[in-house]
């Protein structure tokens, strides 16, 4: 079976919401932030300590785009993937490396800089300068939003996972406020969404069952 471990709201919520959006059996081990600092078994699954990792038989990943993209491509039936001779091939490439290179990293220094280091530590600046470096990334969906309720194909699929993970992130961190009104829609389409709703269950009961806090660190990314 599928295992993935993940910390509560990480990068591993990814895979977590697409195993739930295909309805595949996995096992979900909860770690507390950050993994290597409370569990040195966990470097023998990943010498990085981060989340996700993911093994599926003699798979083993830690990208969670990548992990996506995985998954997607092997359960063609569900749609969640683009084939590589539709018109849309490209496109979906594009955004769902999209949601991780170029959404979800000037988020982690808005993370470190603004909640994770000690407070004679922290950087104002540089936690206004990559918020707005994040929000101005994000306005370029504005217009591919206005003509379609997903990001690409004329369907949901992994990318919407990809860059939904970084509104999630952005939610946490209070930036979703400064959502422009094509992208605050969008984010509520993809919470309203089964899979996402049945991804923050999932996440919830385990960490429960497995002794750890449920409750969002801002220091988890
Ligand atoms: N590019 C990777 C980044 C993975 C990553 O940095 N994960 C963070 C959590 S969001 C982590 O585990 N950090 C713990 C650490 O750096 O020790 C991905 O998209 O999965």
């Amino acid at each position: 079976m599928i295992r993935l471990h993940h910390c509560v709201s990480a990068r591993s919520f990814r895979p977590l919401w697409l195993l739930e959006e295909l309805e595949l059996p996995y096992e979900l081990i909860l770690h507390a932030f950050p993994p290597r600092m409370h569990d040195e078994a966990f470097l023998a699954v990943n010498p990085l300590g981060t989340v996700p990792a993911f093994i599926d038989g003699e798979t083993r990943m830690t990208e969670s785009a990548a992990i996506c993209q995985y998954l997607a491509a092997r359960h063609p039936e569900a749609g969640l993937d683009v084939a590589i001779d539709e018109p849309g091939y490209g496109d979906y490439l594009n955004l769902l490396h999209f949601g991780e290179a170029t959404l979800t990293f000037p988020q982690t220094l808005v993370l470190r800089y603004g909640h994770f280091e000690p407070p004679e530590r922290r950087l104002p600046q540089v936690v206004e300068d990559y918020s707005r470096w994040f929000l101005s990334r994000l306005r370029t969906l504005e217009p591919r939003l206005a003509s379609g309720h997903w990001l690409c194909a004329e369907r949901f699929t992994a990318a919407d996972v990809s860059v939904g993970y970084a509104l999630l992130l952005a939610s946490h961190l209070g930036l979703d406020e400064r959502f422009k009104s094509n992208v605050r829609d969008y984010w509520a389409r993809l919470q309203a969404r089964e899979g996402f709703q049945r991804a923050l269950q999932a996440q919830h009961a385990a960490a429960l069952t497995q002794g750890v806090s449920p409750t969002v660190s801002m220091a988890s990314c």
